[in-house]
């Protein structure tokens, strides 16, 4: 498949390590991939769906002990510990190569070694950029195929440039004891062993398209956040873009492919999907910011997805869809999960493999599918995914939403008073931990930007090239910055805003505030809007005021608690980011 010195090198440095059986190159064609789906289902490490109610779908189930990305056990390995920063895991890349060499040394004894090469972004976009896994894991081969451009064009692009991230996959024995997920952003390499799930091993998604590319974007004057992308579609036709960064399993694909309420459709408004976890973005030649999804499909959260609340996603999944530890129905061999109905199946095999009684077994509290099981779709599926989505310019921003999930706290939109102001804002959002990763969930941690998982180097140097971009940017055409909270509650736990939908709500406010068009007061905290059209809502003037409102002691608490945060960056904190803090401060105490 290639000339290419670079790779074939690698590739051979790489096997002469993992020794397996043989290498085989994933070409991108269709009877590979159907090949691939019939060895798999013949071995059990895939198991074919009812093909007339799920064409092309099939199921798999990882171990048990291997369900969610292992921050813990995620490394960043810079030259120095400095340059990873405090809110990353280091270790010498020396000491961490020898580690790892162990460690895979025949570790695909016995076991094919796919080659599968690969492009974030439109083949050949000036946005893009490739990959190469190496992998032994056929599960990993087709959710690639799905999530990103695998194949001989992508080879054909590359042709004899060094110039790609090296990426070396191993499902060894999947011993918890003995997984590491590490980035060497100074050598464009990641290597992942000992998982076979999700955000560990489909090595084009968070360790390189958001790890590796926010280290290539601070060194090349680019970014790469963790953000969905959505175009708002006026009844004019006019469609203008938001990007929005949310932690994991904080509702971004619900939100990226958001059906407006009735009165909005009625009026001809629609939303567009660009993508739902990851945007590139480069400042254009007009000196507007541009955004790609650099990915082909969406890896998508299953519970709590149903016709209701993300009919869209729900629809993406109804062919050529691969379904990670949710349950199945055993009468008809289709997949179900929490939320998908109020019905679930009698006849159903959990996501650990266990056939049950769903009925009997749910009632007893028990869930059918892993809160964090997760379906593979072709973004193509999806009903209303963009046109722009294969554009390699990329779409014009313009706004930029933070959001995270507080109870308290955080009221339902605010705006930032200008870009410093929204990086700062960023810097210190903070949300509950959710089942996306291994550990409690529910816990109130900072978050910036929903990159702390995925910040390739120092954040504080991550928020100096913020900054830095913003200073680039003339302020008239800049995206607007505002902050989302989906999540508040009242003194009973219950949400106080619908969600859903209605964010389309929020989302009008944002575009008509960066149209100039919509009122807003200050406050110490930035712009909150005069009026949010609650038309055909049902929901009290009382709550509507309480969501938009805040309490000085809480978020006097909360500016205490940021500066803490802070402090861990010592003096290598922007001192901007400072600035903003101090003047916050003293603006609730005014
Ligand atoms: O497992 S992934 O990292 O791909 C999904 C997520 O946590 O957002
Ligand atoms: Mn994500």
């Amino acid at each position: 498949m290639t000339n290419n010195t670079a790779v074939k090198t690698w590739i051979d440095e790489m096997a002469a390590m993992c020794q397996p059986e043989k290498i085989v190159w994933i070409d991108g064609s269709e009877e590979q991939l159907e090949a691939l789906r019939a060895e798999a289902v013949s071995t059990g490490e895939m198991i074919k769906l009812n093909q007339e109610k799920l064409p092309g779908c099939y199921y798999h189930r990882t171990a048990v002990n291997d369900v969610a990305r292992v921050e813990d056990r995620t490394f960043i390995c810079t030259p120095t510990k400095e340059e990873a920063g405090p809110t990353n895991n280091w270790m010498a890349p020396d000491e961490m190569y020898a580690k790892l060499k162990a460690l895979y040394k025949g570790s695909m004894n016995g076991r094919t070694m796919y080659v599968i090469p690969y492009s974030m972004g439109p083949v050949g976009s000036p946005f893009s950029k490739i990959g190469i896994e190496l992998t032994d894991s056929i599960y990993v081969v087709l959710n690639m195929a799905i999530m990103t451009r695998v194949g001989q064009a992508v080879m054909d692009q590359l042709a004899d440039s060094p110039d790609f991230v090296k990426c070396l996959h191993s499902k060894k024995d999947v011993n918890p004891e003995e997984r590491y997920i590490v980035q060497f952003p100074q050598d464009s390499t990641i290597w992942s062993i000992n998982s076979g799930y999700g955000g560990n091993v489909l090595l084009g998604k968070k360790c390189f398209a958001l790890r590796i590319a926010s280290y290539l974007g601070m060194k090349e004057g680019w970014m790469a956040e963790h953000m969905l992308i959505l175009g708002l579609e006026n009844p004019q036709g006019e469609v203008k873009y938001i990007c929005a960064a949310f932690p994991s399993a904080c509702g971004k694909t619900n939100l990226a492919m958001l059906i407006p309420p009735k009165y909005l459709r009625d009026k001809g408004y629609k939303v567009w999907t660009v993508g739902d976890d990851i945007s590139w973005l480069r400042i254009g030649p007009d000196g507007r910011l541009y955004a790609i999804n650099p990915e082909a499909g969406f890896f998508g959260v299953a519970p709590g997805t149903s016709e209701k609340t993300n009919f869209n996603a729900l629809a993406a999944t109804k062919k050529n869809t691969i379904f990670t530890n949710v349950a199945i129905n055993n009468a008809d061999n289709t997949v179900w999960w929490e939320g998908l109905d109020k019905n679930p199946p009698e006849d159903a095999t959990e996501w650990k493999g266990a056939r049950v009684n769903g009925k009997e077994y749910t009632a007893e509290g028990n869930k059918l599918a892993h809160p964090n099981s997760r379906f593979t779709a072709p973004a193509i599926n999806c009903p209303c995914i963009s046109k722009e989505f294969e554009n390699p310019a990329g779409v014009p921003v313009t706004a930029i939403v933070f959001g995270g999930r507080r109870a308290k706290v955080a009221p339902l939109v605010y705006q930032a008073r200008d870009w410093q102001h929204g990086v700062f804002i960023g810097a210190t959002m903070a949300s509950e931990t959710t089942a996306a990763a291994a550990g409690a969930v529910g816990v109130v941690r900072r978050d910036p930007m929903a990159m702390k998982p995925f910040a390739g180097y120092n954040m504080a140097d991550y928020f100096g090239h913020w900054l830095e971009m913003g200073k680039k940017m003339d302020p008239e055409k800049a995206p607007k910055i505002f902050h989302v909270n989906w999540f508040r509650q009242d003194e009973n736990g219950d949400f106080m805003w619908p969600g859903f939908g209605d964010n389309m709500r929020v989302l009008l406010w944002i575009l008509d505030r960066c149209a100039g068009k919509a009122d807003a007061v200050e406050s110490p905290i930035g712009y909150l809007p005069k009026e949010i059209d609650t038309t055909d809502l049902d929901i009290d003037d009382g709550v509507m005021k309480e969501l938009l409102s805040i309490d000085n002691d809480l978020w006097l608490e909360d500016v205490a608690n940021a500066r803490e945060y802070f402090a861990q960056f010592g003096n290598r904190l922007p001192k901007e980011i400072m600035d903003e803090l101090n003047k916050l401060e003293a603006n609730l105490k005014k």
